[in-house]
């Protein structure tokens, strides 16, 4: 018992130690999870606490291809930069890394995704939804007969089983009968 009080006091010095020491992100343009409906030109990362020059970020869509970005800059506790072209309808991700003023590199990922109302981006993601339906609910109905096929099977095996038995019964009962006649 007093192990694992000594232990608690230890892991609560150690934690809130590494809080005042790292710095974190406390914020970001797009945030986190967010869904942006306008076309993304700056984005804006807000630390805790001061961080280096050298802090940077990429930002890559869903297909792990990189964005452009250009005019990466670090004041103060701020990460900017700015996407150089128009990005299309998807999820991103923008893949940050830098180095408090403690000397400490941290990285981290922010997930947004861009859903713009455009009427030539809009069009092709409402056929492709409904493709995937289609192809979803195809899979579930080969799923369904591949059951329906294991079970079938089953049920074979069994009514060859209880064939089996039953022509076991009837061969005791047939050796028994011929043996009690002979005597
Ligand atoms: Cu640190």
């Amino acid at each position: 018992m007093k192990k694992i009080g000594w232990m608690t006091i230890a892991f609560i010095l150690l934690f809130s130690n590494n809080v005042l020491a790292h710095t974190g992100l406390e914020s970001s343009t797009p945030a986190q999870g967010s869904t942006v409906t306008e076309q993304i030109n700056e984005i804006t990362l807000t630390y805790l606490t001061k961080i280096e020059e050298t802090s940077s970020f990429t930002i890559t869509n869903s297909s792990e291809e990189s964005v452009e970005v250009e005019g990466i800059t670090v004041s103060e506790n701020v990460l900017t930069g700015n996407v150089k072209d128009s990005l299309e309808n998807g999820s991103y991700k923008i893949n940050w890394k830098i180095i408090g003023t403690d000397g400490h590199p941290m990285e981290g990922v922010i997930d947004f995704v861009l859903d713009t109302p455009e009427e030539t981006e809009a069009v092709e993601p409402t056929t492709e939804s409904i493709n995937e339906e289609e192809s979803i609910q195809s899979d579930s109905e080969q799923v369904e007969t591949a059951v329906d096929e294991e079970q079938e099977e089953k049920n074979s095996n069994s009514t060859v089983g209880i064939i089996i038995v039953l022509v076991m019964i009837l061969a005791l009962a047939a050796w028994w009968m011929t043996r009690r006649n002979k005597k």
